[in-house]
């Protein structure tokens, strides 16, 4: 019995004299096999930085206890719904996926493992992929930060100055200039 299923069984005994009994009363039985869901897979290696249009290629792995082949899903967008799934990978074995985004954002990708009778892992953790592009800096959340300074005004009125700020960093800011 080597299928899944219900078996009806019968048995009957035999002495040694070659006498048998009569059949004993049916019996069901039932063969089930238990499945365990994949282990949460971890994404092992791809860029954190990267610019629209532009292929990149993410790891990820994770083992299976009953070692059934395993799809990957992938959620490139963060809505916890996988966007893409490898073919059916070996349990313990490295799935390569690729990805291109077309908006400049932050992404927080992860993987979710299927096993082949659609046992589901939990999530990967996040990986947060940050893709810059074009003429725009990455959509990071507006914020309000506050740079105290010395300024002096060598002219008579204020109306007039033209102020400039260097901030070194790779982002672009607006300044409002609060006369003190
Ligand atoms: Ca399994
Ligand atoms: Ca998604």
């Amino acid at each position: 019995m080597d299928k899944l299923g219900t078996y009806n069984i019968k048995v009957k005994a035999k002495d040694s004299n070659g006498a048998t009994s009569v059949w004993s009363d049916l019996k069901t039985i039932n063969i089930m096999i238990q499945n365990e869901e994949p282990d949460e897979p971890n994404i092992l290696s791809g860029p954190i930085n990267g610019t629209i249009g532009i292929s990149y290629t993410y790891s990820t792995i994770t083992i299976d206890p009953d070692d059934d082949k395993i799809i990957y899903g992938w959620d490139w967008d963060g809505d916890s719904i996988p966007d893409d799934w490898s073919e059916p990978v070996t349990s313990g074995l490295t799935d390569f996926r690729s990805h291109s985004w077309n908006i400049a954002g932050i992404y927080n990708i992860k993987v979710i493992a299927k096993d082949e009778h659609g046992a589901q892992s939990g999530w990967s953790k996040i990986l947060s992929v940050i893709i810059s592009g074009g003429d725009h800096p990455p959509f990071l959340p507006p914020k309000w930060i506050k740079i105290l300074m010395n300024l002096t005004n060598v002219h008579e009125t204020w109306e007039e100055d033209h102020w400039q700020v260097s901030i070194p960093f790779n982002t672009n800011y607006i300044l409002k200039l609060i006369k003190a």
